[in-house]
């Protein structure tokens, strides 16, 4: 395939764009099926893209991308076709748009339902300023369900800024999207006859010259009531916006010539486009829920195969879930818009009543939770720790300080592979640490997780933490039960103390393999919680051993290994303490293991970093 770029969009025939549509496919599924990546959404924006690439020039035009899970062809179009193929990898193609990686990109995005803000941001500085130039955002009927996205619709409408917002509908979220917004704009879809009825009844009035007119000006009073009760058009006119639409998503032409009428609109214009998620690829057609959020997969026998490693601790959350909610009439489930990553499909087909998939809207997901536990309800939240950052403020508010025993399961916390910085969860611990009424907890295998939530689901003293990674979960079985603030001891050891917290376990024993050979007793500790700990056991290793090591994958500043830090001092002991945690930087795009190890956390780096220590 020789490499296409704007030039060659700008002067294309119908017949070549068409045939640039099939390339960019190929391109887009050939790489997603060898790296995994965000399949279904990219495969619908496909002629939108290209249409945009043909309508704007995207230098001097800003285009912005909502989460930016969608932005591959523009990122194929806008200079990187010959590195798509490196994809989502080390050094290689961001799967989010990310201005330090190529000046097309013109901010970064991961998280949902920011664009539309920012975009604001540089509708006013080219106002303030002069700058010639369209300010674009493309975002979905999924992420508008974010508050966010409302607050912006808000404010640019209230200000009038020359701003053209495309609005992405293919009637999906991850999943099927929610809510009373998601709902009209089905009813909106569904209502051909009304469209039909709405052209044809225009056109032959105005055949009827200023009588006709008349009449007209008379039937949109009507039709006005009509909208009102039924489509989102008059949604967003309300907010202050032009509506244009709803046009096909597929139909490049089409949409360009809406592009070139909002681009004469001198104020904010909402293009409602139509698409397919999953466009063009049958599989993903089919099933764009799985190839949301894609793993590697082969076509084999006219079959599709992803895949899918051995059981997650994703899966033993949704698994003790629904055996907790069998037992338990008060056990209710919240997501926001992540049902599937978090495992939660199960619970939601056997408890419809008692499930709540919230839409991308984790800030009002946690403070329902807050109010369902303080009327005796026992929520679990399952949540992306990076995700957990948006709802900040309502756990610190709605949930800590009357101390609501809401459950949250801490999904994807820690390094996360191929995502790069915007979806690290990194930032949960020392975050939460300093809130007062928290529990955190982190389990170490599949049976500590299960254990964990079977335990939280008895506690009443507020909010309660579990936290673990997007990883298999370890199949090892520690028979101490879980008690509040107690480690659990796995191996006995005289010279020092080893300290994980979370999935460290296997590496723990490694190291203290090694350091057995240069005849160094380690005591191996799972510390299970990081807050409240295990005080008691902390301050007898520091006076029994000769040193302490602290594991864990949080950022170091503020985390579990400082609050060990700032217990050891105290209590005035002069025992050593070395962190092992990950430095407070934003990786970019790697795998998880490969992030732990830039940070130190590493078998050969913790064995010799506590040689060094003991040595000194
Ligand atoms: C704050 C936040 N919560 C959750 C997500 C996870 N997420 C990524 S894409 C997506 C769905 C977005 O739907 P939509 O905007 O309609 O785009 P589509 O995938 O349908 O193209 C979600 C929930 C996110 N990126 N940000």
């Amino acid at each position: 395939m020789q490499t296409k770029d704007l030039n060659f969009i700008k002067t294309a025939n119908d017949q070549q764009l068409k045939q640039l549509c099939i390339e960019l496919r190929n391109m887009i599924i050939n790489t997603v099926s060898l790296h995994g990546g965000h399949l279904s959404s990219n495969l619908g924006v496909i002629e939108l893209t290209v249409a945009l690439l043909k309508s704007f020039d995207p230098i001097k035009d800003d285009i912005l991308f909502d989460v930016g899970h969608q932005s591959y062809a523009y990122k194929i179009l806008c200079d990187r076709w010959d590195q798509f193929s490196s994809l989502r990898q080390e050094n290689g193609i961001s799967g989010f748009p990310d201005p330090r990686e190529s000046p097309y990109d013109k901010f970064i995005s991961g998280h949902s339902s920011t664009s539309l803000a920012v975009a604001s941001g540089f509708a006013i500085q080219k106002k303030l300023e002069n700058v010639p130039g369209h300010t674009i955002v493309i975002f979905g009927d999924g992420s508008i369900t974010g508050g966010e996205a409302f607050e912006s619709l808000n404010n640019i409408g209230h200000q009038q800024l020359p701003l053209i917002a495309i609005l992405n509908d293919n009637e999906m979220s991850i999943s099927q999207n929610v809510g009373a917004m998601a709902k009209s704009f089905s009813r909106f879809r569904s209502s051909q006859t009304y469209h039909k009825l709405r052209t044809s009844y225009k056109y032959h009035l105005r055949q009827w010259g200023s009588f006709g007119s008349f009449l007209e000006k008379l039937g949109e009073k009507a039709k006005s009531m009509v909208k009102q009760a039924l489509f989102p058009e008059m949604f967003f006119e309300e907010f202050g916006f032009f509506y244009i639409g709803p046009v096909d998503g597929h139909n490049i032409s089409e949409m360009c010539e809406m592009f070139q009428r909002a681009k004469t609109i001198n104020k904010p214009v909402l293009i409602h486009v139509y698409t397919r998620k999953g466009k063009g690829f049958h599989y993903a057609e089919n099933n764009p829920v799985l190839f949301h959020s894609s793993p590697s997969f082969i076509i084999e026998n006219k079959c599709c195969k992803t895949n899918a490693g051995n059981e997650t601790f994703s899966q033993i959350f949704g698994k003790t879930l629904l055996e907790l909610a069998q037992e338990n009439h008060k056990v209710v489930g919240l997501t926001a818009a992540m049902s599937e990553g978090l495992s939660m499909c199960e619970f939601s087909r056997h408890f419809p009543d008692r499930f709540f998939d919230c839409g991308i809207a984790e800030q009002h997901m946690v403070s329902s939770a807050s109010g369902m536990a303080h009327k005796g309800l026992r929520p679990f939240v399952g949540i992306y720790a990076t995700f957990l950052q948006r709802a900040y403020d309502q756990i610190i508010h709605d949930c800590s300080i009357l101390q609501e025993p809401v459950v949250f399961a801490v999904d994807r916390a820690g390094a996360v592979s191929d995502d790069g910085p915007t979806h690290q969860g990194i930032f949960d611990l020392c975050s939460l640490i300093p809130i007062p009424n928290t529990i955190l907890m982190a389990p170490s295998n599949a049976d500590e997780l299960s254990k964990m939530l079977k335990w939280a689901s008895i506690q009443d003293k507020g909010p309660l933490f579990i936290r673990y990674p997007k990883e298999c979960a370890p199949q090892d079985f520690d028979p101490h039960p879980i008690e509040l603030a107690k480690a659990s001891i796995l191996k006995e050891g005289k010279d020092i103390s080893l300290i994980f917290l979370g999935p460290f376990r296997e590496l723990s024993f490694q190291v203290s393999e090694m350091l057995l050979k240069q005849n160094i007793h380690a005591q191996i500790i799972n510390a299970r919680f990081a807050k409240p700990f295990d005080q008691e056991l902390i301050l007898r290793c520091a006076q029994d051993s000769r040193l302490l090591a602290t594991i864990e994958d949080g950022v170091i500043e503020g985390g579990f290994g400082h609050l060990i830090n700032t217990f050891v001092t105290k209590y005035k002991l002069k025992t050593p303490v070395l962190n092992f945690a990950l430095a407070s930087q934003f990786p970019t795009t790697m795998k998880r293991q490969k992030i732990l190890e830039l940070s130190g956390i590493s078998v050969d780096n913790i064995y010799q970093s506590i040689l060094k220590k003991l040595e000194s």
